[in-house]
């Protein structure tokens, strides 16, 4: 009964707020990984996500929030995957089609519960996956959060093969773009213990700090899409580091 009432309080908060949105849920090899609620007390629950409390984006781009989300305090759970393994990150309703999704990930430690007590500010991070515009103008044009709505609000990632075992945080971040000049940011982040082989670990030009890492004078973030000459551009540079696929070359 309780989960009846929480899901209708949050779908009415949903509904309420209805111009943001984030992750609820994961699912990881077909199984369901529980996120947090926001706008529900953290006391009683136990997810795999690191706490937020809200629908809102981050738009300070120097905030300790822009890591991972406000108040961003531990999860109770993490969630084992295998290097190669698929995770799905449901956003339901998610409203905003103009934008990028990023997914990052940051070695916590080596063993499972080592993401508990790390907090993850600092050149920790390096991307494993990004979309930007595919196909079009800025105006327009095919962004990876038509995608994210199409697919029936969820955005699939692949962790690389490669990648070191051991625990690590994995963010996602949208970069919604449709408001002039403020760029809103929405990261969530989720614990994972990642089991394989592999032995590589991002290093150099491929880690970056958070906060820190975004520049409000850089012109894809820096933008109105509504105006000449971005609006019918069809290039987007995607802020940030390289993307890390799995080795460092
Ligand atoms: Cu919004």
């Amino acid at each position: 009964m309780r989960s009846f009432t929480l899901w209708v309080l949050v779908t009415f908060l949903a509904i309420q707020v209805s111009a943001h949105g984030g992750i609820w849920n994961y699912s990881i090899a077909g199984n369901w990984q529980p996120g947090f609620f926001p706008y529900y007390p953290a006391e009683g629950q136990s997810s795999i996500q690191r706490h937020w409390a809200a629908f809102r984006p981050i738009k300070d781009l120097n905030s300790p929030y822009l890591v991972c989300n406000n108040p961003g305090t531990s999860a109770e759970k993490y969630a084992t995957i295998r290097a190669g393994g698929e995770i799905k990150a449901y956003y339901p309703g998610w409203p905003h089609d103009i934008g990028v999704v990023i997914v990052w990930m940051a070695f916590c430690g080596p063993v499972p519960d080592s993401c508990f007590s790390f907090n993850g500010t600092g050149n920790h991070w390096f991307k494993i996956q990004q979309v930007g515009l595919q196909s079009g103008t800025i105006r327009d044009g095919h962004w990876a959060l038509k995608d994210l709505i199409a697919n029936n609000y969820t955005w699939s990632t692949t962790i690389p093969a490669s990648l070191h075992h051991g625990a690590y945080l994995i963010r996602h971040e949208i970069i919604a773009l449709h408001v002039p000049y403020e760029p809103e940011f929405y990261p969530e982040c989720a614990h994972l213990f990642v089991e394989g082989s592999g032995w590589a670990g991002a290093s150099g030009k491929y880690l970056a700090e958070l906060p820190g890492v975004w520049n409000g004078d850089d012109p894809s973030l820096n933008l109105t899409i509504y105006q000449e000459p971005t609006a019918s551009k069809t290039e987007w540079a995607i802020p940030g580091p390289p993307v890390w696929s799995g080795n460092n070359a």
